[in-house]
């Protein structure tokens, strides 16, 4: 590598950290659950037109046994006033594989989401009986998916 191409690579890196900090910009997200219950908010995450959400490695602890499922929808964040988006009903993260929600009808115009966790097994529980555990859950704002 010459000292030009050196130099084009590093202004590339700072573009691209410059982007990942711009306000308003939309900015993926992960974590993990534990022992969440029906009713559990995420962190917000901002984001536009399209977001994904995957679930790896689900599981349901409780008194009795209930469906391998996870009800998830994406919420705007507006005060006293939150505006859902599709319910997406998850079940492939119970059995080893990935689930994957794809919201397509987000409008234009970076706004704060988080994700809600609306039924545990097919019902709201919000006693906290059953628990939902996630391994790892990713927002993915981006349509480029590779
Ligand atoms: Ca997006």
């Amino acid at each position: 590598m010459n000292l030009s191409m050196k130099s084009a690579a590093v202004l590339d890196i700072s573009a691209a950290a410059l982007i990942l900090l711009a306000p308003g910009a939309e900015a993926n997200d992960d974590g993990k659950l534990v022992s969440v219950s029906g009713g559990y908010e995420s962190d917000r995450w901002s984001d536009e037109l399209y977001s994904q959400i995957t679930f790896h490695g689900c599981y349901n602890s409780g008194t009795f046994p209930v469906a391998k499922s996870v009800d998830v929808q994406i919420w705007e964040d507006i005060k006293l006033n939150p505006d859902s988006c599709d319910n997406k009903t998850y079940t492939a993260c119970y059995v080893g594989k990935v689930s994957n929600g794809e919201w397509t009808d987000l409008p234009a115009g970076n706004k704060q989401y988080y994700f809600k966790i609306m039924k545990i097994g097919g019902s709201k529980n919000t006693s906290g009986d059953p628990n939902l555990d996630v391994d790892k859950w990713v927002v993915d704002t981006t349509k480029a998916d590779g």
